[in-house]
């Protein structure tokens, strides 16, 4: 199906260049955008369509190197990417990106400064892109079912997960983890004592032996699933993204089925990761591109977002129309003691990158 949009997004693209070439050829009403799954609320969709009579096509990843490999080869026709924030330097550096024209987005002068003095490291001025939604690698897990398969169980500490003993008792009720070979490489690092972005190559083999310990506890590395797996009950325990855990405790309360899930920020500390928007360079909409992100940074949409997602934004008008319960949930809007304990997504140099997604592919796949 993907491939498909793909390709009518590409055939489409075409088209739209061929008019560019044209006089005076204005963009046509369309704008494709390339982000993670359940990222846009259904109403936002249909409440900027309204406004604008542009439509949205969302094409959706749960990966983020599928996004690069799109981002750098160019020509996927879309018109806002979502990256982590740690990779919009290279974006930038190969040329795949765009300058914003800030004009058009005047709701990115309202963002929260400690969030724009760490994305600045990447993107000084915040030229090339605007924060969309952050938060947190953690424990995702189900209560009930940990509690009848070990009595007083870490549930925040990672020991559930990278011991093997330990994710043992948990096989049988399943245990997934998010595919991304970065984050989770640099949580597997920290919780070994290490730097969490090392380089060393002693350090780095010895979080792919701690991985590589634990594969034949882990049923999959379906980031998308892990949401509405873990509502059903058909998982107990994942490494996985904040929000889609308070997620699919939202999603299990209503369908009533009487599962709980619950999220924990492990003791140990974990990455905090930031989404940004970005345009690539050879948009399509690079008009109607700036204008959905000015759209989507209004404090309305941000607070729709947040309340529908359970990840924070960074518009700091938003905050007062989330609601109460979201906004006092310790593991949605974290406080300073547990920032203490996040580091953020850094990039990596190309060689320990290398080793990092050679690792990475053996522990998925089970080989050495
Ligand atoms: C998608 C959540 C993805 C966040 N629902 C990972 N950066």
């Amino acid at each position: 199906m993907r491939r498909l949009a793909a390709l009518a997004i590409s055939m489409l693209a075409l088209s739209v260049s061929a008019l560019a070439d044209g006089a005076s050829a204005a963009e046509d009403k369309t704008v494709n955008i390339y982000f993670w799954y359940d990222y846009v609320p259904a109403d936002t969709i249909a409440e900027f369509e309204k406004q604008t009579g542009i439509k949205i096509v969302y094409d959706t990843f749960d990966s983020v190197d599928m996004l690069t490999t799109k981002a750098l080869t160019g020509g996927s026709g879309y018109d806002i990417i979502m990256p982590g924030a740690s990779l919009v330097g290279q974006y930038a550096k190969a040329g795949a990106i765009q300058k914003l024209d800030k004009a058009r987005i005047p709701n990115a002068g309202d963002l929260n400064p400690d969030i724009m003095a760490f994305l600045a490291r990447q993107d000084p001025g915040a030229a090339y892109a605007v924060p969309y939604a952050y938060g947190t690698t953690g424990i995702m897990y189900n209560p009930a079912k940990i509690a009848e398969r070990m009595k007083d169980a870490p549930v925040d500490s990672l020991d559930m997960i990278f011991k093997p003993e330990i994710a043992a008792k948990f096989q049988d009720c399943g245990i997934a983890m998010v595919d991304s070979p970065e984050g989770v490489m640099s949580v597997a690092l920290n919780y070994l004592g290490f730097d969490p972005f090392s380089i060393d190559e002693g350090d780095l083999h010895k979080a792919g032996a701690l991985l590589a310990s634990i594969k034949p506890y882990v049923r999959h590395f379906k980031s998308g699933s892990i949401m509405s797996e873990l509502a059903a009950g058909d998982l107990c325990l994942a490494l996985g993204w904040s929000g889609d855990a308070i997620g699919a405790n939202a999603r299990a309360a209503e369908s009533k089925n009487g599962i709980e899930v619950r999220y924990a920020v492990p003791r140990e500390g974990t990455e905090i990761f930031f989404d940004v928007m970005t345009i690539p360079v050879d948009a399509p909409h690079s008009e109607n591109a700036h204008a959905l992100m000015n759209f989507l940074l209004s404090p309305q949409a941000s607070a729709r977002f947040t309340n529908a997602t359970l990840y924070p934004n960074a518009v700091q008008a938003a905050t007062p129309m989330v609601d109460e319960v979201v906004r006092d949930n310790p593991n949605i809007y974290f406080s300073k003691a547990t920032l203490k304990h996040l580091f953020a997504a850094q990039p990596r140099d190309q060689k320990s990158l290398r080793l990092v997604t050679r690792l990475w592919t053996s522990f998925m796949t089970g080989t050495n």
